[in-house]
C-alpha cells in the first residue's frame, strides 16, 4: 500500500554529527514529521567536540570555520545564532581572500636549540605557497605530471630552491629544513599520512572560499546546540550503534497501518527500526572499516572501490598549557626545524622511537587574555595513530623534551595537556578525507549516490542516501562540506515526493 501523503515517510538518518542534523532540520521544516536520528555514541555533534582544558575551552575536533563569509552556510547559521564576536562578522573580515593560507607570524626553532630569524626563512615560506599554488592548478589544466601532490612538491621545491637561492649551504639546508616542515604542516591539513597519498590532479577541486578563518568564542558545539534546540526533543535516539541496513526488503512484516518499508536498519542491541528512506552520515573511516557488513545486500562493487580509494587519514591536536610563553607577543604559529631534514621527506622511519619528528607546529591559541599561554600542537599519519596508543603521561613526557631541545631551555615544562585520539574513536575511525592518488571527484559522486542506482530494478527509489563531509566534491574534509550534504539529500527526498504531495508542497 502507498504512502498518503509523502509527508508522513517514514526517514530514518543515521549520525547526529552537523550532516545529519541539517538533514533533519530540513526535513522537518518542510513538514515530514516520521523523522529520526539514530547515533551511536551518546552526544550530538560528532566531529564538531568542544572539551575543556583547566578552565579553557578547547576544540577536540573542528576549529575554525574555513572561509566565514555569506557563501558559507556554517558561518551563516553562526552568525544568525549570535555565537560570533565582531571582528569575525565585519565585512573586511569576510572580503579577506587568501586561498585558505593565513599570512603566519612565525617563530622558528631547530633541533640544535636555534631560533631563526624569519627573514632568513621567508623566501622558503614563499617559494612554497608557490609551489602549492602550481600544485592547485592542475585541477582546471587537466594535467598531472606527477601522480602526488608530494612528489610535485619536492621535485618542484628543490629544482626551484637551486635556481633561485644563492645562498650559502648553511642557509640553503635551513630553508630545505622548513620545506620539510611545511610538507609535513600539509599532512595535518589534508589529514593524511603522507603528501605522496595525495591526488595531484584532484587536488585543486577543494574550493576555498573568502574570510579569514575564525573560531566560535563559546566553542564550536555552541552551533549544534542551537541547530537541536530547534528539532523536535526526542528526535534524537542515543547509544544506538547501527549494525546492518538491511535494504531492498521484501521480507519486512506489514506495520500497523498495513504498509511495508523497504529499509530495516538493525542495531548493535539487536533493536530494529522500519523506514522508507535511510540517509547515511557516516563517516567515511567507518564505512572502510565495515564496508562488506554495514549493508545486506552489500554494497556494489563500484561504490566499494570508492569507499577503498578514497583517503581518510588521522589529524590529532595536543594542546599545551604554559605558566609563561616561550614563544613571542604577537607569534601565530611555532615551526620545529629539524637541521638533518632538508630532503622533503614527511614520514618518519622509526615511528616508536621518533614519532614526535612529525610534531612540527604548534598554533598559539588566542586571545591570551581568554586562554592564558596556550598551544596547539597538530601531528598527523602513522606517528600520529602511534602517539594515541601511548598513555597522556608518555605524550607529556615526550613532547616536553621536544619543546626543551628546539627551545634550548632545560626547564620550560607544559603545566597541563591533552590530546585528541580520533583513530581510536570507533564511530569516527580518523579524522576527515582527501583525495587520494588515484582518486577523483567521480569517486566522491559515487560515494554519495543513493540505492538502488539509477536503472535497477528495485520497487522503491531513494531507499539509502548518502551524506557526510566526504560526499561533497568542493568542501570535502569541513564543518560546511558535512552541512551542505545534509542539505543536499533532505533535499533530494522533498523533490522526490514533491509532485505527489499537495500537502508538502503548499508547505515550500
Ligand atoms: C572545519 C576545521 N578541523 C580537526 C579535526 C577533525 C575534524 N574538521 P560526523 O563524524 O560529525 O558525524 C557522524 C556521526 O555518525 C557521529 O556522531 C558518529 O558517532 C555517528 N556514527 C558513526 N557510526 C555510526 C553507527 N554505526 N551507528 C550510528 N551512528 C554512527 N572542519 O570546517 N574546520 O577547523 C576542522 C578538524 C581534528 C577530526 C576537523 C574541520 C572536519 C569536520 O569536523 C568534519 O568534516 C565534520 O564535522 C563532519 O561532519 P559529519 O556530519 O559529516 O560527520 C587542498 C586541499 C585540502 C583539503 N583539506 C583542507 C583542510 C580543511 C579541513 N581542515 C580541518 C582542520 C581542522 C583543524
Amino acid at each position: 500500500m502507498a504512502l498518503r501523503s509523502g509527508l508522513e515517510a517514514k526517514i530514518l538518518i543515521i549520525g547526529c554529527g552537523i550532516s545529519g542534523i541539517g538533514a533533519a532540520q530540513k526535513l522537518i521544516k518542510h513538514g515530514f514529521h516520521n523523522v529520526r536520528i539514530i547515533e551511536a555514541t551518546s552526544r550530538s555533534g560528532g566531529r564538531i567536540k568542544t572539551g575543556r582544558l583547566g578552565c579553557n575551552i578547547v576544540e577536540i575536533g573542528a576549529n575554525w570555520i574555513h572561509g566565514p563569509s555569506q557563501e558559507n552556510p556554517v558561518f551563516r547559521l553562526a552568525c544568525h545564532y549570535q555565537l560570533l564576536d565582531k571582528e569575525a562578522m565585519s565585512e573586511e573580515n569576510q572580503s579577506v581572500d587568501i586561498g585558505g593560507h593565513p599570512p603566519f607570524v612565525a617563530n622558528c626553532f631547530t633541533s640544535s636549540g636555534r631560533e631563526i630569524d624569519p627573514e632568513t626563512l621567508g623566501p622558503a615560506m614563499e617559494l612554497y605557497t608557490t609551489v602549492l599554488g602550481k600544485c592547485q592548478d592542475f585541477y582546471s589544466s587537466g594535467e598531472e605530471p606527477l601522480p602526488s601532490v608530494g612528489e610535485f612538491l619536492k621535485k618542484e621545491s628543490i629544482r626551484m630552491a637551486h635556481e633561485e637561492w644563492k645562498v650559502d649551504p648553511g642557509t640553503m639546508e635551513l630553508r630545505l629544513a622548513l620545506l620539510t616542515t611545511l610538507l609535513k604542516l600539509e599532512c595535518s591539513i589534508s589529514g593524511t599520512h603522507t603528501m605522496t597519498d595525495v591526488g595531484l590532479g584532484a587536488f585543486g577541486m577543494y574550493k576555498t572560499l573568502p574570510g579569514l578563518d575564525c573560531t566560535f568564542p563559546g566553542g564550536y558545539e555552541g552551533l549544534i546546540q542551537h541547530m537541536m534546540s530547534e528539532l523536535p526533543k526526542d528526535i534524537v535516539l542515543y547509544n544506538k550503534p547501527v549494525k546492518c541496513i538491511h535494504w531492498k526488503n521484501t521480507h519486512n512484516q506489514p506495520t500497523s497501518k498495513g504498509r511495508t518499508c523497504p529499509v530495516k536498519v538493525e542495531c548493535v542491541n539487536e533493536e530494529t527500526f522500519e523506514a522508507d528512506h535511510v540517509i547515511v552520515t557516516i563517516p567515511l573511516g567507518y564505512l572502510k572499516k565495515h564496508q562488506h557488513t554495514l549493508l545486506s545486500p552489500p554494497l556494489s562493487l563500484k561504490k566499494l572501490h570508492s569507499i577503498q580509494r578514497m583517503g581518510f587519514g588521522t589529524n590529532n591536536k595536543i594542546f599545551l598549557e604554559f605558566e609563561q610563553p616561550f614563544w613571542d607577543e604577537n607569534c601565530k604559529i611555532i615551526f620545529f626545524l629539524w637541521e638533518d631534514e632538508s630532503d622533503l621527506v614527511d614520514v618518519v622511519s622509526d615511528v616508536k622511537m621518533a614519532w614526535t619528528r612529525k610534531l612540527i607546529a604548534f598554533t598559539v591559541v588566542t586571545p591570551k587574555e581568554r586562554f592564558g599561554h596556550l598551544l596547539c600542537g597538530w601531528i598527523a599519519g602513522h606517528e600520529s595513530e602511534y602517539m594515541e596508543t601511548l598513555s597522556e603521561y608518555e605524550v607529556l613526557h615526550a613532547v616536553t623534551q621536544l619543546i626543551r631541545r628546539f627551545t634550548g631551555n632545560p626547564t620550560v615544562a607544559p603545566k597541563r595537556l591533552l590530546r585528541s585520539q580520533w583513530l581510536s574513536d570507533p564511530y569516527t575511525c580518523g579524522s576527515y578525507s582527501y583525495v587520494a592518488t588515484g582518486c577523483s571527484g567521480y569517486d566522491i559522486d559515487t560515494l554519495a549516490e543513493p540505492l538502488p542506482l539509477v536503472g535497477s530494478d528495485a520497487a522503491e527509489p531513494l531507499q539509502v542516501l548518502f551524506a557526510g563531509e566526504a560526499t561533497d566534491r568542493s568542501f570535502f574534509s569541513t564543518v560546511h562540506g558535512a552541512l551542505i550534504t545534509g542539505w543536499r539529500e533532505a533535499d533530494r527526498l522533498i523533490s522526490h515526493y514533491s509532485p505527489l504531495s499537495g500537502e508538502l508542497t503548499s508547505k515550500l
